[in-house]
């Protein structure tokens, strides 16, 4: 390897190990991994997975390729030789914001498992030139900018093929990157990143996501989830979602006919799995192209039913998708008689207006259509797969109990925990041997120490040693001097309400007032946020409003900021998720019970030794039953009581807000002098507003029960011994939350690939 950087470095610029620069360095260790990757053989087989979505928050490559490749530790060592830490390059390296949160990191998780079992899959997206956006933060609040992350060196390689996407009134040319995704010691599969050939990022101004949302050949491919508040932003969504589908259908066929296969038998050479409701219209697309090709209506049908498997990620009706057919008809018309063809269909066969396609109002239900004309329908953690049946689709499972299936949830253990803590991996390995590597459920092994002093030492101690490292990144990037001997509470993924941020911001105002009142906690508290608000999603930006002005009330009051401090990771990515989770003692998974579909955030806390504080919601549930009660902290409102408080529409925030006096006071504190001072009136009002009068996640509800909880996890931190026991516990039994367990049973109960 040295000699090939050695060469790369003179090829590019004439320089070698010792007098090149960091970027230099990186330049050349990308191209470097990026060639190896390639030269991997591809997983091949019979039939292939093509895993469409519209999010792959891949993260950094650099890293975790080396290590897929079994090149990390020798790259590490050449470095060093040479005076550099592969640590410190890999921070030159930009991240691609191609996803929103936990469906997109998902995403991404699989293809590594993928590639690792030796799958034949691939994964099909958008290439987003600006991603999703970049969080900054301006006056307390979240101002969103492009975020560039291609360079002219990067993971994409361009590929000769390219197709032509038809809309109604023009056409565009869809052209292909790939990026190659090396498995874990293992062979390659690829990500196909379809961009349109004409778009323009001059049009986008500096500092900004502002562009204009009809020139659709220019900004096509430029952001993830653009604005969709007026109707130009829908219908741009409508755009993308129809030109990553067409692209992908074509390419699915042109393989196919490049390999011969007859398509008659689509079905036995592919498998598409619908992730989400934003590749839906693969359905219509692929069924259209097989009629071009002469396929009768019913051949059509037949073959992509055999072919398509669609993932639910969750049960809010807003991200069910419902597109006005007036849309479709202006962007993809000739879909529109297909898409009526197969509602016609579902009417012949049932009554029930619930499982059309197309309702009263003219609008289409994707996942209406994703589940007649598919083959499975899963869920993605038990609790999320029973609310499906039972509630949200039962009227679909009353008709096709056969297609419904669970598949909880899994992340990377290679980028989870091989990468992001090496330490923690490393002694593992002392104690139980390298075997986990590749089987995660050998994490068991560890049952074994868990009465050793010795070993619940050592966790603490590598629980210190990451705790430092975070520091020392906030006070680089934030200028935040963060106290490592404090207990780091976190809570980072999306920012909804749902997931409740604005529990624990009033936890924050309850432990201001406490202290304020002369109750200092035994030891100082570190409340951590990081979180990303859609732009047009006002209530969910007045949060982190909320969260921002706390954190500079709390910073500013030497009163309280010795004993407790809340802090808000700037632009909360991958890379930052890697960098916070380890150092982690509790781990925020507080959502309304039955609202969380699965969560993954929690099993990568949970595999890095954090304790998880939590309601009985998504994957949160089977934790608990493979950990214990005793190591778990689960509190709040169960998911069938909060079901049935929705359909009895007996909810009253005011009415809690009126009876109970602490929770009067700590929601007042929102709109009281001292955040005032801070904040802007209007924001600060709306949310206090938005709590008393809908809080339509019930907040209120559970507040009472997670203070109460949460003071006593403080308190049980104090008895290290006990803590300890239940933090290695919790790794212990991770081991079920591989990504590897769930693409097996991807594998054996939908995909068949050999
Ligand atoms: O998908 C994750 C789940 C999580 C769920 C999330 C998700 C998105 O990130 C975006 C849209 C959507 O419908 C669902 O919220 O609970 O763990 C992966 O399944």
């Amino acid at each position: 390897m040295e000699k090939k950087l050695e060469a790369l470095l003179e090829e590019k610029f004439q320089k070698n190990l010792d007098n090149c620069t960091k970027e230099e360095l990186f330049e050349a260790l990308l191209i470097f991994t990026r060639e190896a990757a390639e030269k991997l053989p591809a997983n091949t087989g019979n039939k292939k997975l093509y895993y469409i979505s519209a999010e792959f928050l891949i993260g950094k490559l650099l890293s975790n390729n080396l290590i897929n490749l079994g090149l990390y530790e020798e790259a590490e060592q050449i470095l060093k030789k040479h005076g550099y830490e592969l640590c410190d390059i890999e921070e030159l390296e930009q991240e691609p914001s191609l996803g929103n949160g936990g469906l997109g990191r998902l995403a991404a998780c699989f293809l590594d498992s993928i590639a690792t079992l030796g799958l034949p899959g691939d994964g099909i997206g958008l290439n987003y030139h600006f991603g999703l956006f970049r969080q900054k933060f301006r006056n307390h609040k979240q101002k969103e900018v492009k975020n560039p992350w291609i360079t002219k060196e990067s993971w994409l390689m361009r590929q000769p093929e390219s197709f032509q996407v038809q809309f109604k009134d023009f056409e565009v040319e869809s052209v292909l990157y790939d990026i190659a995704v090396p498995g874990y010691e293992s062979g390659c599969g690829r990500l196909h990143l379809f961009d349109v050939k004409s778009v323009d990022e001059s049009i986008v101004s500096e500092d900004s996501i502002d562009f204009d949302k009809e020139e659709i050949r220019k900004n096509l491919t430029l952001f993830l989830y653009p604005d969709d508040s007026d109707d130009a932003g829908r219908k741009l969504r409508i755009y993308q979602q129809y030109f990553m589908v067409s692209s992908g259908a074509q390419l699915i066929l042109r393989e196919c006919e490049q390999k011969g296969y007859d398509l008659h038998k689509l079905h036995e050479h592919v498998v598409i799995q619908i992730n989400d409701t934003h590749p839906s219209m693969v359905i219509p697309e692929l069924i259209r192209l097989l009629k071009e090709r002469g396929f009768s209506m019913d051949e059509a049908i037949d073959t992509v039913s055999r072919t398509c498997a669609y993932t639910n990620h969750t049960i809010l009706a807003e991200a069910l998708e419902k597109w006005p057919m007036e849309y479709l008809e202006e962007v993809v018309p000739h879909l529109v008689p297909v898409i009526q063809e197969l509602d016609k269909r579902v009417r012949s066969r049932y009554e029930d207006e619930s499982v059309y396609i197309i309702d009263k109002d003219e609008r289409v239900h994707m996942a209406h259509m994703d589940i007649h004309y598919g083959f499975s329908v899963n869920g993605v953690a038990a609790l999320h797969t029973e609310i499906l049946k039972e509630s949200e689709l039962k009227n679909f499972y009353d008709i096709y109990p056969e297609k419904f299936n669970n598949k909880t949830n899994g992340i990377t253990f290679r980028r989870w925990l091989l990468h992001c803590n090496r330490q923690l991996s490393a002694y593992l390995e002392t104690l139980i041997g390298s075997g986990f590597k590749k089987d995660a459920a050998e994490l068991e092994k560890l049952l074994a120490f868990k009465g050793d002093e010795n070993v619940l030492q050592k966790l603490a101690e590598i629980k210190l040693e990451k705790k430092l490292e975070f520091k020392k990144f906030m006070k680089e990037t934030q200028d935040i001097e963060l106290d490592e001997n404090s207990i780091i509470d976190v809570q980072v993924k999306r920012l909804h309400e749902y997931k409740r941020q604005q529990m624990n911001a009033l936890y924050a105002i309850y432990k201001y007032l406490d202290i304020k009142a002369g109750n200092k906690p035994k030891r100082p508290i570190t409340m951590i946020f990081g979180a990303k608000a859609a732009p047009a999603y006002v209530i969910a930006k007045d949060i982190i409003h909320l969260i921002l002005c706390l954190q500079e009330l709390i910073e500013k009051d030497p009163d309280v900021r010795p004993y407790f401090r809340v802090l808000m990771i700037e632009n909360y990515n991958v890379s930052k998720a890697a960098k916070v989770i380890p150092a982690a003692d509790i781990s925020e998974q507080i959502s309304l019970a039955s609202k969380e579909a699965s969560g993954t955030g929690n099993m990568k806390f949970m595999l890095n030794g954090a304790l998880t504080l939590g309601t009985e919601d998504g994957a949160n549930v089977e934790i608990r039953d493979l950990v214990g009660e005793e190591n778990i902290y689960i509190f709040g409102k169960k998911p069938q009581e909060v079901i049935d408080l929705y359909a009895s529409e007996g909810y009253c925030a005011k009415d809690i807000y009126g009876q109970d006096k602490m929770i009067h006071t700590l929601v007042d504190f929102i709109t009281g002098d001292e955040l005032l001072e801070i904040g802007d009136e209007k924001s600060l009002t709306r949310l206090h507003k938005e709590l008393v009068g809908k809080d339509w996640f019930m907040t209120l509800l559970d507040t009472r029960e997670y203070i109460r909880t949460k003071e006593q996890v403080y308190a049980d931190y104090e008895n290290q011994k006990e803590w300890n026991e239940k933090v290695l516990m919790n790794i212990a039994k991770a081991g079920f939350f591989s990504s590897d367990r769930t693409i097996k049973q991807y594998n054996e109960e939908i995909w068949h690939l050999k």
